[in-house]
């Protein structure tokens, strides 16, 4: 049995409907800290969790049987930004809890996403290794990076089974944009079809790693799926597709809707889009577990699209 925490998520949602598909509605039980979405809550097994409440969490594995557990919930960078104290404490200790129960052996498994913006100002910008300088400089970062160390510490001190992968920005139709910095490139897709322009909050020059959510979810369950001796680094995996920045993706768009128009007007995002890389090795992830993109800029432009309109 499956549980996923933050089911409703930008990610959740999708892993969700991809989880309930492969495994059965019968052996996935979605949970949220409310009932965010109604189609996640209405088509399978659905639970109320505080990912912060580590009874509650435990009740559940419990209840249910549990073998494995996405960790899904998180403060994203912008919001982080605005909220430091909870954003630690949720990214954090919601990650100390599952990794708790791994460790009392009441789990098998577990998949914990970290992030492209564990890198900083000071890393190498262009096709950032696997192994580099690391001076994430906002609380997403900073949480992200502490939590890679918790996660390879639990797995080579208790042997616990835990997973993860550096997501690029993630690009998606089934949520509306959720905090993130690289939601720039979610947003403009909704407002190309319902404005017809979109005024950007990131530079036209800034080039940022990215990927297509359904590469996203394929990425996640492979690493989750393959064999445990496969998994050579426990911190996380560099995983990347696409790299783009405004002005491109407002030109793939153009191509659909000639008459879209974008302007851009930086704010506080842009010192957070400077501070990450503009390109990701993830060599590593394709040599370790056979990792490959299948979208790139214009067929997800075209899924968009078609998905939005
Ligand atoms: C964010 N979408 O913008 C997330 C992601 C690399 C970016 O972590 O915060």
């Amino acid at each position: 049995k499956i549980l996923i925490i933050g089911a409703c998520g930008q990610i959740g949602t999708e892993l969700t409907h991809k989880l309930r598909e492969k495994y059965g509605e019968e052996n996935v039980i979605a949970s949220d800290i409310r009932k965010l979405n109604n189609d996640i809550v209405n088509n399978g097994l659905f639970e109320v969790v505080n990912a912060l409440d580590f009874n509650q969490i435990e009740h559940i594995v419990e209840q249910y049987h549990i073998e494995e557990v996405y960790l899904m919930a998180a403060l994203l960078s912008a919001t982080a930004e605005k909220n430091p104290a909870f954003a630690w404490d949720l990214n954090m200790n919601s990650l100390f809890h599952v990794l708790n129960l791994a460790k009392a052996g009441k789990i098998k498994k577990i998949f914990w996403p970290s992030s492209i913006a564990v890198f900083g100002p000071t890393t190498p910008k262009h096709q950032t290794p696997q192994y580099t300088v690391m001076e994430p400089s906002t609380v997403y970062g900073i949480s992200k990076q502490c939590g890679e160390r918790w996660c390879e510490y639990y797995n080579h001190i208790y042997g616990v089974d835990v997973r993860s992968i550096r997501y690029p920005g993630l690009i998606s139709w089934s949520t509306p944009p959720g905090g993130g910095t690289t939601d720039y490139a979610v947003d403009i897709y909704h407002k190309a079809l319902s404005d017809g322009k979109y005024e950007c909050f990131l530079s036209e020059e800034t080039e940022l790693p990215m990927m297509y959510m359904d590469d996203a979810i394929r990425a996640t369950i492979s690493i989750m799926e393959a064999p445990a001796e496969n998994i050579k680094i426990r911190s996380s995996y560099n995983l990347a597709a696409i790299s783009f920045n405004p002005e491109q993706i407002a030109g793939e768009i153009k191509k659909h809707i000639p008459e879209f128009e974008i302007t851009y007007k930086p704010d506080f995002r842009q010192k957070i889009a400077d501070s990450w890389p503009a390109s990701i090795d993830d060599s590593e992830a394709r040599k370790d577990w056979g990792w490959k993109h299948d979208f790139d800029l214009d067929n997800m432009t075209s899924d968009m699209l078609d998905h939005l309109k």
